[in-house]
């Protein structure tokens, strides 16, 4: 792996995106386009690295104390994979196979568990059956069948970029306001399938969400119901994968948006450090981290942790103003809640081999289990 971006290097990288933008200082001290009257919290005179607790003006009650690691747990392995997918996978008890004892056309019912026509069994859930002896190996593509019995459900990556091209994400909101900004149309060459939503008041339903494996949440336009919201929630905890960024300008609207969404689920982004600049290198070992070291963080925001006794929350990542990069476990589903919007620019994961890594850590890991994730 590559070491040689230290800070000074990213920090001339982002010298000359500020300077092609016309920008004074992008997103750390300009104003940006936003003229909010409610930006709070510029960068606070604390230089000694503790987190206080959230007195801003967010109106997320939930957002009380910056002492992030207090709730952090060791990251589980074993969340349970989503169910009815397969349906038809293991209907090899007709085949013309082992059996051929006596009677050609066994009468008798094999010891099979999984009844062959049932209401869509739940033939994943136990990682067996769907590789069993009688699984008949096919070229896998995406159709919600494991169709080469490895065990996972549409692991089809042709390009061999380490992303699976049978991911379906949603990106909410509007790209960051880099000039280059080419985020969708990278992961589509990935061969993910990728629409961008949510850019009006039409509401989030059911239906959109289950249309979707990964939602990211880029620069929000709105703030969510409580309706929304829950349906966001039960959708994660069922399987889905949420990731958020933020800092795409420095007002209130990055901490109020994304946490009308997020909060519910015990994470919130916190301003009362104001917007902070990285590079992030303090990183724990963990799935979303293989290969980092050093990731690019220019006018971001830290993360409080709230242990509401369902997500089993993992620091990641961190700065010295608090938690910049949290995993958390939620039932069949993952968040990954990350501080910052910088990794989402082209000159982020077109120069620099970690960024990529990043993103491909980052997908796999919020792929649903069993489904769509490839050998690194
Ligand atoms: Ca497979
Ligand atoms: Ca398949
Ligand atoms: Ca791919
Ligand atoms: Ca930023």
């Amino acid at each position: 792996m590559t070491t040689w971006f230290g800070p000074l290097p990213a920090l001339l990288g982002a010298a000359v995106l500020v300077a092609a933008c016309g920008n004074t200082n992008n997103n750390v001290t300009a104003s940006a386009s936003g003229t909010d009257s409610d930006a709070t919290a510029g960068p606070t005179s604390m230089t000694d690295g503790t987190i206080t607790g959230g007195t801003d003006s967010d109106s997320d009650s939930n957002a009380t104390e910056g002492t992030g690691s207090a709730s952090m747990t060791s990251l589980p392995t074993t969340g349970e994979p989503p169910t009815s997918t397969s349906n038809g996978t293991m209907t090899s008890t007709s085949d013309p196979d082992t059996t051929s004892t006596t009677n050609p056309v066994s009468t008798t019912e094999p010891v099979d568990t999984t009844t062959t026509l049932g209401p869509d069994t739940t033939s994943t859930s136990d990682g067996t059956t769907t590789t069993g002896p009688d699984c008949i190996p096919t070229e896998e593509v995406c159709n919600d069948l494991d169709d080469d019995c490895n065990d996972i459900i549409d692991d089809v990556d042709v390009g061999g970029d380490g992303i699976c091209d049978c991911l379906d994400i949603a990106l909410f909101g509007n790209e960051g306001a880099n000039p280059s900004a080419e985020f969708q149309t990278w992961l589509e060459a990935q061969g993910t399938q990728v629409d961008r939503i949510s850019l009006d008041n039409t509401p989030i339903t059911q239906e959109i969400l289950d249309s979707y494996d990964i939602v990211i949440l880029d620069w929000l336009v709105r703030t969510y119901s409580p309706e929304e919201t829950a349906l966001i929630k039960a959708w994660v905890e069922g399987g889905g994968g949420l990731m958020s960024m933020t800092g795409h300008t420095n007002n209130q609207t990055v901490v109020d948006r994304p946490n009308s969404i997020i909060s519910s689920m015990g994470l919130s982004y916190n301003a009362s450090q104001g917007f902070f600049s990285g590079p992030v290198t303090n990183w724990t070992p963990h799935p979303l981290t293989d290969g980092i070291t050093s990731v690019s963080f220019y006018g971001g925001l830290y993360v409080d942790i709230v242990d509401d006794g369902v997500g089993m929350n993992t620091v990641v990542g961190t700065l010295p103003q608090g938690p910049v990069a949290v995993a958390q476990v939620r039932n069949d589903g993952k968040l990954f809640i990350f501080g910052d919007e910088w990794i989402e620019f082209d000159s982020e994961w077109q120069q620099i081999p970690q960024i990529k890594q990043f993103w491909v850590n980052i997908l796999a890991y919020l792929s649903p289990q069993n489904f769509c994730t490839v050998p690194q």
